[in-house]
């Protein structure tokens, strides 16, 4: 209800619309309106009211829900269910908690906070309240399970490229980073339930760190962390990012699932690649091997070239890499 009457407030912004109006068009009684208004303030809608002329809003809060995403979004499917929590152990697991309801492909769930924020191999990712993007979308490719580590190059994609439209040139450190100055800003957690043969469902988690300040950090990650507003200078619209990034994602992914075409995600993450032609070094069971990065194919493969002449296509989710000299 709180988003039907925040929808004729906005509907109505250069005016005021009495309780009687908002309660024949919703059919619910002036009181329940009132402490619907009640709610909407207490989630910090700043809304006029004023007696005999009724209700007018003055200013929307920069939270990530359906209601203040809605205005940027041009998509289909992907964000067109957005499940809205103020506060959460983690948005991947809530995903997975409900992506079995069919209604539910290309849901995505944000939060504004989470408490368990959960990273790759069971390590944790820092997700501090109102300053960043945590989200996941629910998707229900007909694909081959093995196809789905593609998704995540098409994430990465969709994030590079959107930052880019907003004149942040961040780099993709493969297969899961976004990283500007050689800072993580972003991070990008897929997970998957499959058959053998059929993929019943992915998680395409990603976590952004759009308007976190320094001392937000724990100190252990302050030299391999950043954000967008410490590196950009500038505070970002979250609500417009989020958006930007679930237009470029559908776009990108339906290519990929419609028609078979991955290319233009591939060429991002090429072009904007972190990692390529550079020394890293290449960590498989905790054995850390110096290598050049060489190449990345089509399949989302890494191709390295180790001291000894001898090269690897790295496959994602089995290694780490690490830049020469720190975390790029
Ligand atoms: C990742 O894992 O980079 C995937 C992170 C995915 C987070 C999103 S948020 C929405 C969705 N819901 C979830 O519960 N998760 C997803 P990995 O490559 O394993 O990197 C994890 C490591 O990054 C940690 O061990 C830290 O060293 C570091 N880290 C933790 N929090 C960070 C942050 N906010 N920014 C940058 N680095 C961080």
């Amino acid at each position: 209800m709180e988003n039907k009457i925040l929808k004729l407030l906005k509907d109505n912004k250069d005016s005021y619309i009495s309780g009687q109006d908002i309660s024949n068009e919703l059919g619910v009684s002036r009181t329940a309106i009132w402490k619907h208004i009640t709610k909407l303030k207490e989630m910090g809608y700043e809304i006029n009211s004023i007696s005999k002329k009724g209700y007018k809003l003055v200013e929307s809060p920069d939270l990530l829900t359906y209601e203040e995403i809605k205005p940027y979004l041009c998509t289909k499917l992907i964000g067109r269910k957005i499940l809205h929590f103020d506060t959460i152990a983690s948005t991947n697991s809530k995903a997975k908690e409900i992506a079995d309801f069919s209604e539910n492909n290309g849901a995505v769930i944000i939060s504004e906070e989470q408490t368990n924020g959960r990273g790759r191999l069971g390590r944790t990712w820092v997700s501090p309240k109102y300053k960043g993007l945590w989200m996941s979308i629910i998707l229900k490719p007909e694909l081959n399970p093995m196809e789905a580590a593609k998704l995540t190059q098409i994430g990465a994609a969709a994030v590079t490229k959107s930052l880019k439209e907003l004149n942040i040139d961040a780099l993709i450190k493969w297969p899961n980073d976004v990283v500007l100055n050689s800072k993580k800003v972003c991070g990008i957690l897929t997970e998957m339930n499959a058959e053998l043969t059929k993929i019943n469902y992915v998680i395409m988690g990603i976590g952004i760190n759009v308007n976190i300040e320094e001392n937000d950090f724990p100190v252990e990650l302050s030299d391999i962390a950043s954000s967008l507003y410490i590196e950009h200078g500038k505070l970002i619209n979250r609500q417009e990012l989020t958006a930007k990034i679930l237009n470029n994602f559908e776009t990108l992914y339906f290519e990929f699932v419609n028609k078979g075409n991955i290319k233009e995600s591939i060429d991002i993450c090429r072009n904007f690649s972190a990692l390529l032609n550079k020394e890293i070094n290449v960590i498989k069971n905790h054995q850390v091997t110096p290598a050049v990065a060489k190449d990345l194919d089509a399949e989302g493969r890494l191709l390295v070239e180790y001291l000894d002449g001898n090269t690897e296509w790295l496959i994602s989710g089995e290694v780490s890499i690490r830049g020469k000299k720190g975390y790029v």
